[in-house]
């Protein structure tokens, strides 16, 4: 059945927004990579650089310390990819096993192409330090959309055998930049490169789904709005997903895989059915 790929995060941090020093210590990360694997996810993608506004720097020695050896033992047993901007962590990963670079720089397709592996551009505007200091744009969808055919072009044309584009939620956007991204997210679908989007406990949820008297909602209560984000783009043709909380994205994933498979012209019940009858005597509706 094909459904949306999903891609589990490992931050492999001491101060990433959500998750950050959980799986500092190498043993926590693997635990947590088997467990997200177990859980449905198809690519577990190793950080070892927060990239949340305002984060601090890490060096190049640090970076390949924590991300170095989660990579080396995740690899043999499920794809990986790494989620950096710096050209020697990347080459380092790839020598570990990684097969896709996640890269929020969109510059790194180089090392894709000499490699043969695989490349995500993602847009953002400015650094982290800065790009949520007021990010303006007069078509954001417009704007995001012609840097990442034109990166993605020109990784394709130097040889890259996959290359993904994201729309960088979060990256140098706002609220109502992130919900114009996602309702147009058909425009970069159409680009005919695949979509990979990450929306996963973001501050954009937080403002927008907070509950009353509780804004912004804090990154635990955010489970619910990223689920249906993301949903929300696999519906509208994002063939990858990246977000924390596997589990639930793979149902998620998988129910849009199942929408898929029914014919568009049948009605919604009887002879259509892909699924078969549901089980009886289960009790259940
Ligand atoms: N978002 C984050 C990091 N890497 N990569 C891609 N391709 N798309 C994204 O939307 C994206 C990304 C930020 O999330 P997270 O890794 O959870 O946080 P932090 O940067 O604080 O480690």
């Amino acid at each position: 059945m094909s459904r949306p790929l999903v891609m589990g995060v490992l931050n492999v941090t001491p101060d990433s927004f959500s998750d950050g020093g959980r799986y500092l210590d190498r043993d926590r990360a693997l635990e947590r990579g088997l467990q997200m694997l177990a859980e449905g996810a198809d690519v577990i993608d190793v950080g070892g650089e927060s990239s949340h506004p305002g984060a601090a720097p890490v060096s190049e020695a640090e970076e390949l310390r924590r991300v170095i050896p989660v990579i080396e033992a995740l690899a043999p047993i499920v794809r990986v990819s790494v989620d950096t901007v710096k050209p020697a962590v990347a080459e380092a990963a790839l020598s570990a096993g990684a097969t896709l670079l996640n890269d929020i720089s969109a510059t790194l397709w180089p090392i894709a192409a000499a490699n043969g592996v695989g490349w995500a551009a993602m847009h953002m505007k400015g650094t982290p330090l800065t790009m949520q200091d007021d990010p303006r744009y007069d078509d954001v969808v417009g704007e995001v959309h012609a840097f990442l055919v034109d990166r993605a072009n020109r990784a394709a044309e130097a040889g890259v055998p996959e290359v993904w584009i994201d729309p960088g939620i979060g990256f140098g956007k706002t609220a109502s930049h992130n919900l114009s991204l996602l309702r147009h997210l058909r425009v970069l679908v159409a680009s005919g490169f695949p979509v990979l989007v990450g929306t996963s406990r973001k501050a954009f949820l937080g403002r927008l789904a907070a509950a009353p008297g509780e804004d912004p909602a804090p990154v635990s209560a955010r489970q619910p709005g990223s689920i249906s984000t993301a949903t929300w783009a696999m519906l509208a043709g994002a063939a990858m997903v990246r977000v924390h909380d596997v589990a639930p994205t793979f149902q998620a994933a998988t129910l849009v895989g199942a929408t898929r498979l029914l014919p568009d012209l049948v009605p919604h019940f009887g002879r259509g059915s892909v699924v078969g009858p549901e089980r009886p005597g289960t009790g259940e509706p």
